[in-house]
């Protein structure tokens, strides 16, 4: 029987509409939905990686469990019971925190894990919690608590209708958008030129991105907030900007000012690389656009200052009166809206401490996971013994990853819940694979709140499940409630027990009907009043469309009596570090490593389909011909790089895109591991970046991690 089904495709933050044929329940065909209401046709070649993982031979279907003879299939009621009994027995001989959590990425895009991942944290009890976030996106997170009072109050770049867009350390044609759902970039950015308008980028790399750019300035890594703070600087003291209608709501405005005195644009040229005149003519280009907007992604976060940068971005959109207006950051009003949902539930406990063995600052409930070896390796109450992981492979996406792998080995008991037998979860006792993306029905409540358009999609399963198959969310409550029992007084027992019975009731469906009823576009639980609900978007496969974007500041700061600190302390604080770190940065001397990201992979685990592994080696170590010059290097040659905690072999690849003074490697390689089941994966190993980046730089505000700006050797590879 053929079919065709609607999918929100669900491998990066772009969510492409789907098309989706099927024929005999195997999927013949994907394309790109023209009608879909925010993609409108876009699709890359990653898709196709939906089918080809689904039908990847090593893909893991069954429990298996490591044993001195092999890896074995096991019965999921066997595996969940030994997960929850070995973890609990741990909890309860060692303290609830001698058992951690790492969450990863993929996890976002999964509705169930979203909904469900709680109610685990909750049953483990655990300080030690960890996510991607740590080494991604916490410093907006912050940034965006600091000026508007939630962690999901993200403003988003309304690059449809802006005329000036300000990029920093992102590569959208590329990653295709992150903290901002807008696929089909390239046909954005057409858009904008036609409007007459401007794209000016500041990246140590000439990307892809930078490419289509009026002007793209090379910045020195991690520099982004002294670069900023004097855009700051020079709207105030030229008294170009004008806060808009958001003055009512502005607070510490003159100690702002005072503040970033110290940024003038000579001052700066120093550490950032980017003269004066430069940073002076685009502080008043940006100020005289009649919309612009700032945007900053990975670059910005990964860095030394990422969580000022990250602030900053927004405060150069509010003093410009950027900030909520069109065509400047606007803040989506999803049908799910994560900032007002997480206020409806009860608060979760401690948010912020320091960590046991560095004493950094946990964050949003969650500890940096730079600090996550380090607590698994360092003898004394409270040190790791137990773990699991979901959807992430920190050996591979986290600092110092050899150090992980042997925090990994030296745990008394690990499980993961993923697909793939791969450089982290090989140290797992058992692994548990969920269903795959086709199998199992969706709806990105994440990427919906950074959408540049609102919207709202369902996508049901597109195959059928096989029956002896668990989607993500069953094994996350029934871990969660194994383990609860096994922890739980007899008299506790009981109520697990029912809750046991009855679980199947809340299914994610469910649970999505009940959210998407509290939200904007919902009846508040009023059935006489007509609103969205999972049934209209079941009747409308495609998408519903929610509209544009518009000005919500108001409303969300008036009810809640907020307003915005532009001198937030913490932020204060870190400026004045800022400026104690100029000559520092100036001082700069050999080569610093960064990061980047390629269109045909997906952070550490799509290499195992053909798509990613095909054609030419993309893990080279870029360089610049001035320094390839200087250390006698050659193109095509193979190179060996040092940093302080480690050191790989790669082939040198020199071009005049990387600013002197920077290499650049993509991370999510390095598949030389023994242990692992992805052959095609191996067979491409190539090396790790995060071998080589530091666990012990963190950001102080937040503890991410600082993965780029890496101080590294290079030399030929027979050298040594
Ligand atoms: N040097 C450097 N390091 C970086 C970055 C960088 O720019 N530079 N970027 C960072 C960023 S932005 C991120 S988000 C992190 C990502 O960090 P992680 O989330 O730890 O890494 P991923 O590579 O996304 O690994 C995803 C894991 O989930 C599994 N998986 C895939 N789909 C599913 C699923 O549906 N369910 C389950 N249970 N498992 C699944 C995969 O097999 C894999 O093990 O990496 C970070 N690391
Ligand atoms: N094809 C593909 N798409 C992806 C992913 C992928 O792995 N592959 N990963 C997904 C994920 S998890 C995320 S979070 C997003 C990330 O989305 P983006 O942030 O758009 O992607 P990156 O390519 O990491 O872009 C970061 C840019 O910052 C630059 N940079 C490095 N250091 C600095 C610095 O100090 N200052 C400045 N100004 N720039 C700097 C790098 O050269 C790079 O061009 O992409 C998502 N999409
Ligand atoms: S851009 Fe992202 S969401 Fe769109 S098809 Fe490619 S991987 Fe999927
Ligand atoms: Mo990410």
């Amino acid at each position: 029987m053929a079919r065709s089904v609607f999918k929100t495709c669900n491998l990066c933050e772009a969510g492409c509409g789907l098309v989706i044929d099927v024929e005999n329940e195997r999927v013949v065909r994907i394309r790109a939905d023209e009608d879909d209401p925010i993609s409108r046709g876009h699709i890359c070649p990653k898709a196709m990686a939906l089918q080809e993982v689904q039908e990847d031979p090593d893909r893991l279907r069954r429990p298996m469990r490591r044993t001195a003879s092999g890896w074995q299939v096991v019965s999921w009621d066997e595996a969940l019971d030994e997960v929850a009994s070995k973890l609990a027995h741990i909890q309860t001989r060692d303290g609830d925190d001698a058992v951690g959590m790492y969450l990863g990425n993929p996890g976002a895009h999964n509705f169930g894990t979203v909904a469900y991942i709680a109610g685990l944290r909750g049953a483990l009890g655990t300080r030690n919690q960890y996510t991607a976030s740590s080494v991604d996106q916490n410093p907006k997170h912050a940034a965006s608590l600091y000026l508007f009072g939630n962690v999901f109050k993200i403003a988003v770049p309304d690059v449809d209708h802006t005329d000036f867009l300000l990029v920093l350390g992102a590569n959208p044609i590329v990653s295709n958008g992150s903290l901002m759902t807008a696929p089909g970039m390239r046909r954005r950015l057409r858009g904008l030129k036609e409007r007459g308008g401007r794209l000016v980028v500041i990246d140590p790399r000439r990307t892809a991105t930078a490419a289509l750019a009026d002007a793209h300035h090379f910045i020195r890594p991690g520099a982004d907030a002294f670069l900023l703070a004097s855009l700051v600087h020079v709207v105030l003291s030229e008294g170009l900007g004008d806060s808009g209608h958001l003055a009512a709501y502005l607070d510490g405005e003159g100690e702002l000012r005072r503040l970033v005195s110290a940024f003038d644009p000579e001052a700066v040229a120093g550490p950032t690389g980017i003269t004066a005149a430069v940073i002076r003519d685009l502080a008043r280009d940006f100020s005289a656009a009649r919309r612009a907007v700032c945007y900053g992604r990975v670059g910005t976060s990964l860095n030394p200052f990422g969580t000022l940068a990250n602030w900053l971005v927004d405060v150069l959109n509010i003093v410009t009166g950027n900030l909520d207006r069109p065509g400047g950051a606007l803040h989506a009003t999803p049908a799910v809206d994560l900032a007002t949902l997480t206020e409806m539930m009860p608060a979760g406990g401690e948010r912020e401490w320091k960590t046991r063995v560095r004493g950094a600052p946990a964050f949003n409930g969650e500890q940096p996971v730079a600090c996550l070896a380090e607590e698994m390796l360092t003898p004394g109450a409270g040190q790791l013994r137990g773990m699991l992981t979901v959807a992430g492979n920190p050996v591979l996406s986290t600092p110092n990853g050899r150090q992980l792998d042997r925090g990994f080995e030296s745990l008394e008991y690990y499980a993961a819940i993923d697909i793939y037998r791969n450089e982290t979860t090989r140290h797992a006792n058992i692994i548990l694979p969920p269903t795959w993306s086709l199998e199992h029905e969706n709806y990105e409540i994440v990427f919906h709140q950074f959408a540049v358009h609102n919207s709202a999609k369902y996508s049901p399963p597109v195959l059928a499940r096989d029956p002896r198959a668990r989607c993500e969310w069953q094994i996350l409550v029934e871990l969660a409630l194994r383990i609860a029992e096994k922890k739980a007084k007899p008299a506790g027992r009981v109520g697990l027990r029912l809750a046991r019975a009855f679980y199947g009731f809340f299914h994610p469906t469910r649970v999505l009907d009940w959210m998407l009823r509290l939200g904007h576009h919902g009846d508040g639980f009023r059935p006489w009043r007509r609103g969205l609900r999972v049934a209209r978007l079941i009747a409308e496969p495609r998408g519903v469309d929610l509209g544009p974007l518009g000005p919500s500041l108001d409303a969300w700061l008036g009810e809640r009596e907020l307003r915005i600190d532009l001198a937030h302390p913490a932020m204060a604080a870190e400026l004045v570090r800022l400026s104690a770190e100029r000559d520092a940065f100036e001082g700069t001397k050999g080569l610093q490593l960064i990061g980047r990201r390629d269109s045909r992979t997906n952070n550490s685990w799509l290499h195992n389909v053909p798509l990613a592994v095909k054609g030419r080696n993309r893990c080279t170590l870029l360089m610049h011909p001035d320094d390839a010059k200087g250390h006698d290097l050659s193109n095509g040659e193979p190179v060996r790089v040092r940093s302080r905690v480690g050191e790989v072999e790669v082939v040198l690849e020199i071009t005049d895109d990387v600013m002197p003074g920077v290499v650049s490697l993509p991370h999510g390689w390095g598949h030389d591991r023994p242990g692992m089941q992805m052959r095609l994966a191996q067979a491409n190993a190539h090396a790790s970046i995060n071998d080589l980046t530091d666990d012990l730089v963190i950001e102080p505000v937040v503890g991410n991690a600082v993965l780029n700006g890496v101080p590294v050797e290079v030399t030929h590879a027979r050298a040594g």
